[in-house]
């Protein structure tokens, strides 16, 4: 094993020796390693080397996700939950800081590693769908009462407008020469537009609230219990901020409902799964019609194209940009990856008007 990595997770306070520290997950953008430790009775540990290009503020960002975690874990012991297996809690070093800073200048963060799990890549059922939409509504819930000041480490995360300044640069300074293959897909792009603006101006007016959210919901940053199948934990804290929940349940939205995966080669596999996308909304709403305005459960099936629309400027964009910012795994994969998630925009455009009735007919339930 890399004597480097053990070093690492040894600069954290763990419970017991560490064995061994191996590569984990399918992030795209922080390397994510499992400590595994000698004995039987003590827990294992994730270690991750936070992606400091992206997150240019990682202390703030460990501050951001230890307020958060701290009042997540009161609500859960309220409501007689197993404060420990349903919130993440994060290992501090042995000087007591949340996060190692090593020679490198590269920034680890450590949280404990939660037993008898599930975690997935696609949901295949819309049992597994409705736990995830209840374990967000959960979420959100109980973030909701939540006053501390969070600092906005990723600013315009899910910003359109700033995705579109982001965008107009990229294409003026076509970096590596990239533009002139992807004029259709600009074109996607482009006629878009307007329309994705004049929603955003709703959240920019304050006619869509501002809450805490955790902004990246996709089906793998939650855990499901091993024996249960029920939800058990929202994890990926990283991008927890002060945002819009349309972007909660619109990113899971582009997640759950996908028939192929986020980069599937195969246009015919991708298209939005309209069964899924119920089960996912009722297990939402079963949580969330107790918060959400008027306003914000007008535009859930919006926010749904929304999401899929700025996933796919995101990666065109990277792709324009010489992939700089998702880790890839061939020269096209971006690309690949655009195309992709286009095909479900399509899918989710052709079949609006039933996805507003069906958010329609489960709030009427809880009216
Ligand atoms: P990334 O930023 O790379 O997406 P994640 O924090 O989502 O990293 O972790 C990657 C994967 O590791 C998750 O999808 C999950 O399967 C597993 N994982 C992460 N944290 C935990 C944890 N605390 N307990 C159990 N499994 C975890
Ligand atoms: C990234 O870190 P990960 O893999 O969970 C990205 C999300 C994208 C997602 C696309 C900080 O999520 O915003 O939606 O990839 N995270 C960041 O799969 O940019
Ligand atoms: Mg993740």
């Amino acid at each position: 094993m890399n004597t480097d990595l053990r070093a690492i997770a040894e600069q954290f306070r763990i419970d017991g020796d560490v064995r061994t520290v191996r590569p984990l997950g399918e992030g795209f953008i922080n390397d994510t390693f499992l400590i595994e430790t000698e004995a039987d009775n003590t827990p294992n540990y994730i270690l991750q080397r936070k992606n400091r290009h992206i997150f240019t503020d990682i202390p703030a960002m460990m501050e951001n996700i230890r307020r958060v975690t701290d009042h997540l874990k009161t609500k859960i012991k309220a409501r007689g939950g197993d404060s420990r297996r349903e919130a993440l809690t994060v290992t501090p070093t042995k000087a007591g800081e949340l996060y190692f800073l090593d020679a490198e200048g590269e920034y680890w963060a450590a949280c404990e590693f939660i037993a008898d799990t599930a975690a997935y890549q696609q949901a295949d059922t819309p049992e597994l769908a409705f736990q995830g939409g209840k374990g967000i509504g959960l979420f959100q819930a109980m973030l909701a009462d939540f006053r501390e000041p969070l600092t906005d480490i990723l600013p315009g995360f899910h910003n359109i407008r700033y995705r579109f300044r982001q965008w107009d640069e990229t294409l003026a300074e076509d970096r590596v020469g990239r533009v002139k293959e992807v004029a259709r897909e600009i074109g996607w792009i482009e006629e878009r537009r307007e329309e994705m603006l004049r929603f955003w101006s709703l959240v920019e007016t304050g006619v869509i609230p501002t809450r805490v959210t955790h902004n990246d919901t996709k089906i793998n940053n939650i855990l499901f219990d091993g024996k249960t199948g029920e939800v058990l934990c929202v994890i990926d804290l990283d991008t927890v901020l002060s945002a819009t929940c349309l972007n909660d349940y619109g990113d899971a939205m582009r997640s759950y409902t996908n028939t192929g995966a986020e980069d599937d080669a195969d246009l015919d596999r991708v298209s939005m799964d309209i069964a899924i996308f119920k089960a996912y909304t009722e297990g939402y709403l079963s949580e969330a019609h107790a918060f959400l305005t008027p306003e914000e459960a007008e535009y859930l099936a919006f926010s749904a194209r929304y999401i899929t629309y700025e996933q796919v400027l995101r990666f065109l964009m990277d792709y324009i940009d010489g992939d700089r910012y998702y880790k890839v795994k061939s020269p096209e994969h971006n690309l690949v990856r655009t195309r992709a998630q286009y095909r479900l925009l399509q899918s989710m455009e052709a079949q609006y008007a039933d996805m507003q009735r069906i958010v329609k007919e489960i709030l009427e339930r809880y009216a």
